[in-house]
């Protein structure tokens, strides 16, 4: 059998003018349907001028819409925003955030089905090929990561091995003895799998494609999975608001950009200052419209991902679906210190440059009396110093934190997402 390179090749390579046509199309069913169906989406409509349905001019309106927040989910926590009967509802996930009422969101079949269309993309995208054994392991939960990678596999065809969170050893002793080719994950979880392979100096022959995501992923830490596990890593997209892991497209085999699925939702770069629309190149903050949701369409949502548009012209992979540069961080982990403005994701970039630094770090943020100063605590080889570290990031960032070096295994590896960012006397952030 030839090898299948799209999932879904005609709306994956359909020309830039059709899928113009298509989001217009799409995008004045939604507005429609969730006048309609909802008085939180009639208010909000109702309050730029749009009456009815039918006094919106589709695209060429779009930038008159208002933009919803995560403030949004909160407020109308439950289902305040939820467009469809409580009893058609199929499945739910939520993200807790550090602070505050949770996000959910509600999937009716069409939306579980959209999803899994949306993931099935992904994984061809990454190679993977029918009956492939793919090992699941982010948490099968409320969290969308292991439920996503679920509904996509079986929809691609997979051989799924729904291992979720956890339990390293038998995670790599499961991959051992069914072969899995393809493995999906949160980034850091593929550190974790890397440190227990060398530890016992083991490998995963039949381990080719990773796709990971779900944090900060920087080029280096891309690179050192790449050559730790002897696998082609893609960088994986989404979050709980627009449907879950996959649904905001990933990176693909010419990793030149993430190819956010265009026919399925529409994607804006505005300047987070003044909430303008930017032109392509330009970074800001990601707006994302869903265009085939049922339970909960997000329309003009700002994601507070900050990213810019590197390319709308047909990819080296066939796909005409424009390309996002990797997310460059959330807008609100933007650090200022001695006066220099950075994200997270440089600070581990400029780390894994230094030879024998190993991927897992600590950023803490110290505030004395205002004065901020940064403390890195990473794991290092022996004869990596704290003053290497000062050393790099002054060169790369322009200001010397101070350095911690730690013996290999000995920070902090949460299950899940790994918490990088700590505060210390700081009344800013908790
Ligand atoms: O993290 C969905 C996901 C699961 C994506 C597994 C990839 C892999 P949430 O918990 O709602 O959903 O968090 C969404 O995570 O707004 C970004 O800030 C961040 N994020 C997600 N993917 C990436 C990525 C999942 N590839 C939030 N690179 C988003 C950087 C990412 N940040």
């Amino acid at each position: 059998m030839s090898k299948l390179l799209y999932f879904n090749e005609k709306a994956e390579t359909m020309s830039r003018d059709e899928l113009a046509a298509l989001q217009d199309t799409r995008l004045r069913h939604t507005i429609a349907y969730a006048m309609e169906h909802n008085a939180y989406f009639r208010s909000r409509m109702n309050a730029v001028g749009l009456q009815s349905p039918a006094d919106f001019n589709g695209m060429a309106d779009l930038q008159k819409l208002p933009f919803m927040s995560k403030e949004d989910f909160r407020r109308e926590y439950p289902l305040g925003m939820c467009c469809v009967e409580k009893n058609t509802i199929k499945e739910m996930h939520m993200s807790s955030g550090s602070t505050g009422t949770p996000v959910v969101m509600a999937y009716t079949e069409n939306d579980l089905a959209q999803w899994a269309e949306c993931m099935a993309r992904c994984y061809v995208m990454a190679g993977a090929q029918p009956g492939d054994p793919c090992q699941i392991t982010p948490g099968f939960g409320l969290f969308n990561g292991g439920f996503g990678c679920y509904h996509g596999a079986r929809k691609a065809g997979l051989f799924v091995i729904p291992t979720g969170a956890g339990n390293t050893a038998r995670q790599i002793k499961l991959a051992k003895d069914f072969g899995t080719k393809v493995m999906t994950g949160v980034v850091s979880y593929a550190i974790r799998i890397m440190e227990l392979l060398e530890q016992d100096n083991a490998e995963l022959p039949d381990l080719k494609i990773g796709i990971f995501g779900a944090e900060t992923f920087s080029a280096s830490m891309k690179k050192r999975i790449q050559d730790g596990l002897g696998i082609e890593a893609f960088d994986i997209y989404g979050m709980t608001e627009t449907g879950g892991i996959g649904t905001l497209g990933m990176d693909c085999s010419a990793h030149a950009g993430i190819h956010p699925w265009e026919d399925h939702y529409i994607i804006e770069i505005i300047d987070p200052e003044t909430g303008k629309v930017l032109p392509d190149g330009e970074t800001g903050e990601i707006v994302v419209t869903a265009l085939t949701r049922e339970a909960i369409p997000v329309i003009r949502f700002r994601t507070g991902d900050l990213s810019r548009i590197v390319s709308r012209d047909k990819c080296a992979c066939g796909r005409t679906h424009l390309r996002l540069e990797t997310i460059h961080g959330r807008r609100d982990d933007m650090l200022i210190i001695s006066g220099v403005n950075f994200f997270p994701k440089q600070v581990e970039q400029s780390l894994l440059k230094i030879p024998g630094v190993l991927p897992n770090y600590q950023m803490i943020i110290q505030d004395h009396h205002g004065i901020k100063r940064l403390h890195i605590n990473v794991e290092a080889q022996e004869g990596v110093t704290g003053y290497m570290v000062e050393k790099q990031l002054k060169e790369d960032l322009g200001f010397s934190p101070d350095g911690e070096i730690f013996a290999p295994g000995t920070l902090p590896r949460p299950e899940g997402k790994a918490k990088r960012i700590f505060y210390e006397n700081s009344d800013e952030k908790k």
